[in-house]
């Protein structure tokens, strides 16, 4: 065996064998050659430059038959692309630049201000303030808000979830049966002082009664630049491969906003990535993604628009003696100081009540 001049492999069929099989073992050693020349006419085909051995395929490469990959965060559609698919599959969220236009972020902002002065009213929307100034006077407008939850009544609002260029993309993972289950138009304040602006990180699909977790998707779209300064997404790539944990109120002294559960046990070394985006950029992740996002150090509202959507092939789940048992008994209370609603009331009510078919057939939630 001689190496080239790259330092590669390279059998000379040409080449003198060692000299100690000359002394030692004569025979065999004349006869060596003549073995390596049928050796190699069996390896390299006819044709092929003589003096070296070219690399051919395995039989694995060349097989006829394709083992099809396996994935199973996405489905087979043709909108993505196998890296984007693959980065899916790995990383439990995937950014898709530039997919709102200015003109629809215009419009719901505007309609989420119509909605903040009181000049919209909408049954069964869930308007929150910031834990730091809901106690304080109520000043109806923006200012006070920092979530509005379940616009599916909001035609102007529901638009968003409707919008074909979002519903493409949710496709790729819930298939053409399309629920929207939870709308969200976040309007992150000015942080007070108390980092109380920040959302801890969480898994969403705590807050679901629904299952299998693989057919649920959020798209997030930032309505502005979003970035470190004002608190942008929070992502624990890889994250959505593990199961579901126990969320509680976090323990942070300067408040935290209700419903605002976080995840008691994670693991604080596991790399995090920042999301920053550009207005009218969407993020799609999975409901077991851990994420959150920061403080917002600037003087304005950061806003995003998002929904979860789940597939027509869904079902609900009874959630007593889980983990969920918290939040179902939360949000049993909020319906009854909110709407008034004394009867026993499940998450699976809740959430019946809410989603919304935004394309295909309902079929079971
Ligand atoms: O927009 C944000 O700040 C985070 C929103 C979020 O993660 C959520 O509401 O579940």
């Amino acid at each position: 065996m001689r190496r080239d001049a790259l330092g590669g492999a390279r059998l000379a069929h040409s080449a003198p064998l060692p000299s100690a099989c000359e002394s030692d073992m004569e025979a065999p050693a004349k006869a060596a050659p003549a073995r390596l020349a049928v050796l190699l006419r069996h390896l390299r085909p006819a044709g092929a430059s003589a003096g070296s051995l070219t690399a051919f395929p395995t039989s694995a490469q060349v097989a006829s038959v394709k083992h099809p990959v396996q994935f199973r965060y996405t489905l087979d559609n043709n909108l993505l692309t196998p890296a984007q698919r693959h980065f899916y599959e790995e990383n439990g969220y995937l950014v898709i630049k530039n997919l709102v236009s200015d003109e629809d972020i215009e419009r719901f902002r505007d309609e989420f201000e119509r909605i903040c002065r009181r000049d919209v009213k909408v049954p069964g929307l869930l308007i929150m303030r910031d834990v730091s100034i809901a106690k304080s006077e109520f000043v109806p407008d923006e200012k006070a808000v920092t979530k509005i939850q379940d616009f599916q009544d909001v035609d102007e609002l529901f638009r968003y979830c409707t919008l074909p260029q979002i519903i493409k993309y949710v496709e790729c993972f819930t298939g053409p049966d399309i629920l929207a289950m939870h709308t969200m138009l976040i309007n992150k304040p000015p942080d007070p002082g108390k980092k109380s602006s920040r959302h801890p990180m969480h898994q969403d699909l705590h807050f679901f009664p629904f299952r299998p977790a693989d057919l649920i998707v959020c798209a997030w779209t930032a309505m502005e630049k979003i970035d470190r300064s004002n608190g942008c997404l929070v992502v624990l790539p890889g994250t959505h491969k593990g199961s579901l944990k126990q969320h509680d109120y976090p323990e942070w002294e300067g408040g935290v906003n209700k419903l605002y559960h976080g995840v008691r046990d994670f693991d604080k070394s596991a790399p995090r990535l920042h999301l920053a985006m550009e207005k009218g950029d969407t993020v799609f992740f999975h409901p077991l993604l851990i994420h959150g996002s920061g403080m917002n150090r600037t003087d304005g509202f950061r806003k995003a628009i998002s929904c979860h959507y789940a597939s027509g092939d869904c079902h609900y789940i009874d959630v007593k003696g889980t983990t969920q048992e918290n939040i179902e008994r939360e949000a049993a209370e909020i319906a009854n100081t909110k709407y008034g609603i004394h009867s026993p009331v499940t998450l699976k009510d809740i959430w019946a009540f809410r989603s919304r078919l935004v394309k295909g057939e309902r079929r079971n939630l």
